[in-house]
């Protein structure tokens, strides 16, 4: 049985006062959520906000990238060990904005995980097709390789102490949202995926879905058996919102 992961990804949005007033709403409205078990993964200015005004509340910290290296001459950057000394659990690694926008690939997205997993992180690797791709057909293939890429870098071990979260690219920031059925058939592609390295580690590991989850589409998603979670973009904006989502889980 797979506890529900709802981790919200506030990505490059909020203030010093909205952040404050979300995450307190958050923690407020947390106490009645054993079910699922809830993180948010909030901007680095944010990260040591979020470890005062959670402590002592169940909801997890989160960050959103981390360097390739674990420490050094690399200005601009923020280390795993960083993150985890601000009280992170996890860190989100590979979203489609970081592989479009900062050319993330397989093999910066393999070092990210292995300092996530050096440093005590539990990283939530997104994988997802575009919308071009699925049009040509190609979305199987493209998951695969996302995958592949990885687990021929780090082993198929690491996955013992990885989340996934398929995100289709469509259904980013756009509205869309694939459809339970759609999203059902990626996640189980993926855990199938994950099953032929390793059946014990594909049976336990947690595969969320990203991509325009809403309070009003996400009892159905949540309810399909390889949906474990969701990693929630806008919606997690709104306390209200992110916490009907966890309800739903
Ligand atoms: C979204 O739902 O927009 C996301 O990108 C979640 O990571």
């Amino acid at each position: 049985m797979r506890q529900p992961l709802i981790a919200g990804n506030w990505k490059m949005n909020g203030s010093k006062s909205s952040a404050e007033a979300l995450l307190n709403g958050v923690v407020a409205g947390s106490g009645g959520l054993s079910k699922t078990e809830v993180a948010v993964c909030v901007p680095f200015p944010y990260l040591h906000l979020g470890e005062q005004l959670l402590a002592g509340s169940s909801v997890r910290l989160g960050a959103q990238n981390l360097c390739t290296e674990s420490g050094g001459a690399f200005t601009g950057e923020v280390s795993g060990s960083m993150l985890a000394d601000f009280g992170c659990r996890y860190v989100i690694c590979g979203h489609s904005e970081r592989r479009e926008y900062y050319g993330e690939n397989e093999a910066s997205i393999a070092q990210k995980l292995t300092r996530a997993t050096e440093s005590g992180l539990t990283p939530i690797l997104c994988v997802g097709e575009t919308l071009q791709q699925r049009e040509a057909g190609e979305m199987e293939p493209v998951i695969a390789a996302q995958i592949d890429g990885v687990v021929e870098r780090i082993g198929i071990e690491a996955f013992a102490g990885i989340e996934i979260a398929y995100e289709p690219v469509w259904a980013i920031g756009t509205g869309k949202t694939a459809t339970p059925e759609q999203a059902q058939a990626v996640h189980a592609y993926i855990r199938g995926r994950i099953a032929a390295l390793n059946g014990s580690i594909a049976e336990k590991l947690r595969i969320l879905y990203g991509g325009s989850m809403k309070p009003g589409n996400a009892a159905e998603l949540l309810a399909q058996p390889d949906i474990d979670g969701g990693l929630i973009g806008g919606a997690s904006l709104s306390a209200d919102d992110f916490l009907a989502i966890c309800l739903a889980g």
